[in-house]
């Protein structure tokens, strides 16, 4: 397997070469993004070029590779593996492996609203690595959201409202607000059900602002898994949910990407938020996730998030992580 690590690199876009030979960097966002070159991923990858693609996420928060057509579900996991211990494929939804969820859709999909993944469990993942595998000849982007800036720009107000606020995630969360056409899609053959989604309830409550283990930076935790805030109503939450939320995806805090087969995305799930456009018709899209394990956030008064209903130690195990 060749690795080309030394391969020649263009600085036109003046990218940032990391401390592993060849790789660049460049950033496609001015708050989120960046691309990185020079790197064919796979389980043998050294430890500088691991090392330089961890930083590059935790600064840019998600990053993509071009031209990965090598890879498989084997080489992916290998991959994976490297950024720290894998999750299950997800807590409730089966797709056929043990550690890949693929997500298929020639109808919309389940992820055409804004959200952090599997915020609904008590670890919430550190990084998913998600594969193009069969990309529609339009539509079908993905949008990732940076939730450090979000938190950094709020006004000093929201700033106070937010550091001792607390909201409750579920899988059973109101799929009916999120997409006009939820239930017919969810239903359609290879979108996996609602039913199959919710057939083990979650439920935990998360700070607003947690602490980055890695970064030590703020991040707002919030996404369509929120049902509402603690010691809120229902229509306060879903009015303070969507104040917070515009701030979140507001389009200078965003980036989108244009798949092709064989793309990489890898996003810190601490530190974004993620929306698919379901805008590609009839046509079929495949997209492959593979989930590192991450910690159970830790709000800035050092509480961590409390499980209120279901245990995700299956999912996922909080001893080995990396961090
Ligand atoms: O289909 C996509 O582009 C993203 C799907 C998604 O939400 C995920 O992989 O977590
Ligand atoms: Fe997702």
């Amino acid at each position: 397997m060749t690795i080309s690590l030394d391969r020649e690199t263009s600085t036109a876009t003046s990218p940032t070469t990391g401390p592993a030979t060849g790789v660049t960097v460049t950033k496609i966002g001015g708050r989120i993004g960046a691309r990185i070159d020079g790197v064919r991923l796979a389980g043998d990858l050294t430890p500088e070029t691991v090392a330089t693609i961890r930083s590059a996420i935790l600064e840019h928060k998600v990053v993509f590779f071009r031209g990965q057509n090598h890879l498989d579900d084997e080489g992916q996991i290998a991959f994976a593996e490297l950024l720290g211990p894998l999750t299950t494929a997800h807590p409730t939804v089966n797709t056929g492996s043990a550690r890949v969820l693929a997500l298929a859709a020639n109808k919309g999909m389940a992820a055409n609203s804004w959200h952090t993944d599997v915020t609904f469990v008590d670890r919430v993942p550190a990084f998913s690595v998600l594969r193009g595998v069969a990309i529609p000849a339009y539509g079908g982007t993905t949008n990732w959201a940076n939730t450090v800036t979000a938190y950094e720009t709020l006004p000093a107000p929201l700033k106070a409202l937010v550091d001792n606020l607390w909201a409750l995630h579920t899988n059973d969360y109101d799929y009916a607000a999120q997409s006009e056409k939820a239930e017919q899609e969810h239903d359609r053959e290879n979108v996996f059900s609602r039913k199959e989604f919710t057939k083990v309830l979650f439920q935990t409550e998360h700070p607003v602002v947690r602490v980055h283990p890695e970064t030590g930076e703020r991040s707002l935790v919030l996404g369509h898994f929120v049902k509402s805030f603690v010691g809120l109503n229902s229509a306060e939450s879903h009015n303070l949910f969507q104040l917070l939320q515009a701030r979140v995806t507001k389009l200078e805090n965003t980036v989108r990407w244009t798949w092709a087969e064989g793309d990489v995305a890898i996003w810190d799930n601490r530190a974004t938020q993620h929306y698919a456009v379901a805008d590609f018709d009839e046509q079929y899209r495949e997209v492959r996730r593979i989930t590192v394990a991450g910690d159970v956030p830790v709000s800035i008064d050092g509480e961590t998030s409390r499980v209120v209903k279901g245990d995700a130690t299956a999912y996922s195990r909080l001893d080995e992580l990396i961090s």
